[in-house]
């Protein structure tokens, strides 16, 4: 999950959900004519059932796709819904009746790869491209003057599509599903709460990672670091974001009771454990790889420091801890620094082309000298009305029996784990209480994992049968394990995902590599 700039490549903003062993699907769908079950039959007798025809607006076509590895024989279908929301279907040859609705990410305008884990345990599953194409996560240019795409975009595709999915699959299977899930990272992330705030009705249970809930906090938090970053020049190489991680590690690491790369415990890194400002440089200037300017310290600053903006308390954006893990590849080089090269950043991409087409709505606006970030409110509320999904009060969710995941790597440096505790924190306040959001929500983040996966902590985790088993069985999860994963599928390692606020601490023997690579040697504390 590197970055990728061509269209349909594998980004983590992309196709975040096809590559991680969760998923989510949607949808309350209504089980009133499957007393029966689905109807057994085979992925070319649902092809047959769905190909050439118009239905609940979504022209289709469908052909089968032979069984390979662990994925089985399935019907791939495509589908449009004029002009330009576009969606891909796989329905399993043996049904297990539920659908598995895949996020986005970015901008969106490609459709993800869609989830295999979940096709694999039987799901039939969807993803669509949000109602755009350009292929392009960081070209937001389709909102500049095209109000649909924009309100596809924030919220209005995943409903519009589960409605022809639901009328897809009584086609092909005789039966609506019996369970709807929703899962999504990053963007994806987004989509699931603003369908968990918005409507409450459509899913069973939603799984969101990574959430880009906070869009007018978040990207006026990404203009911010964007032009400190751009105010030291080139000079903030790889070297300089090494020093600064490996300073925190130096401090950090050992307080989960591991040296193991790994800041596991990072509510105990607090400023008094480790302070930026003993890595300046004397005088200020920049004199070498083994110490900080005051400019580039200015990065940290921004990094650590909350962001808000006028004209709303949701305009804002937690600010992220230092993880010691910053110099991951996916990390500050991808995402924040780019080595010396801000444009290749991401976060400046994000920021810049959501300046151009939402908030100076020119083309030709330059983000970096864009100030302030908040001048336009009338932009603001627009772009808040689109895409925030920043509502805390998801009782009517909770009403209608949904159960919501949150999960966030813990080394996120696309969107900082601390907003997401924050909206989880003031969600137990609107619900009326820690009691009853556990009753239908979790909170997992995840130690040493970047942004969606990746990264030097566990990432991999099944969410999906996780929340599952809470929607079907009433079986509320606690703590759970992830693993590390190799290119080949092999565990390397694994760890306790604990439940917010725990983090996995060892408790295992001393010096013994092999102890330290299992979970059951570490307690959620
Ligand atoms: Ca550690």
């Amino acid at each position: 999950m590197t970055a990728l700039f061509t269209p349909g490549a594998t980004h983590p903003l992309i196709a975040t959900a096809s590559l991680l062993a969760f998923g989510l699907l949607g949808g309350c769908g209504g089980s009133g004519d499957d007393s029966s079950g689905p109807q057994q039959v085979t992925a070319a007798q649902a092809c047959a059932a769905l190909n050439g025809k118009t239905l609940a607006g979504a022209t289709v076509i469908a052909a089968a796709v032979a069984a390979s590895g662990a994925t089985p024989t399935y019907c791939k279908v495509f589908g449009n819904i004029a002009p330009s929301l576009n969606f891909e279907m796989r329905l399993p040859q043996t049904w297990n009746g539920k659908l598995h609705y895949g996020g986005g990410g970015g901008y969106n305008g490609v459709i993800p790869g869609l989830n295999l884990p979940a096709l694999n345990m039987g799901y039939a599953t969807i993803s669509s491209d949000s109602g755009h194409g350009g292929g392009n996560v960081f070209d937001a240019s389709f909102a500049l003057n095209n109000p649909t795409a924009a309100q596809l975009f924030g919220s209005l595709s995943t409903p519009t599509v589960m409605s022809s999915a639901t009328e897809l699959l009584k086609t092909a299977y005789g039966v609506t599903p019996s369970r709807s899930y929703f899962e999504g990272c990053s963007n994806g992330g987004r989509e699931a709460l603003m369908n968990v705030q918005r409507y409450p009705n459509l899913f069973d249970g939603v799984i969101a990672r990574a959430p880009a809930y906070n869009w007018v906090g978040l990207l006026g938090h990404f203009n911010r670091t964007a032009k400190a970053v751009a105010a030291t020049g080139t000079s903030f190489t790889l070297a300089k974001t090494q020093l600064l991680a490996k300073a925190v590690r130096d401090a950090c690491d050992g307080l989960d009771g591991i040296v193991d790369g790994v800041v596991s415990n990072q509510a105990a890194c607090t400023p008094a454990v480790f302070n930026p400002a003993t890595l300046r440089c004397a005088g200020g200037t920049d004199t070498g790889n083994t110490c900080l300017s005051d400019a580039q310290l200015a990065v940290v600053t921004s990094w650590t420091t909350d962001a808000s903006f006028s004209g709303n308390s949701t305009f804002r954006n937690a600010a992220w801890s230092l993880s010691g893990n910053e110099d991951s590849p996916s990390a500050w080089p991808l995402w924040v620094t780019g080595n010396g090269t801000l444009t290749n950043a991401l976060q400046f991409l994000f920021q810049d082309t959501t300046v151009k087409n939402y908030l100076a709505r020119d083309p030709a606006a330059n983000s970096l000298t864009y100030s302030p970030f908040d001048q336009n409110q009338n932009a603001l509320y627009a772009l808040a009305a689109l895409n925030d999904a920043t509502n805390t009060d998801i009782r009517p969710f909770q009403n209608s029996g949904g159960k919501l995941l949150l999960w966030h790597g813990a080394n996120d440096s696309a969107l900082s784990s601390n907003a997401t505790i924050e909206y989880y924190n003031n969600v137990r306040t609107s619900v009326g209480g820690q009691a009853n959001a556990d009753a239908f929500t979790r909170l997992y983040i995840a130690p040493g994992v970047d942004h969606c996966a990746g990264g030097p902590g566990a990432d991999n985790a099944d969410l999906l049968s996780a929340l599952d088993a809470w929607v079907e069985k009433g079986a509320a999860p606690a703590n759970l394990t992830a693993q590390k994963l190799d290119a080949a599928g092999a565990t390397q390692f694994s760890r306790p995902l604990c439940v917010h606020p725990k983090y996995p601490r060892y408790t295992g023997p001393a010096n013994d590599a092999n102890a330290a690579k299992l979970a059951a040697n570490y307690t959620c504390s």
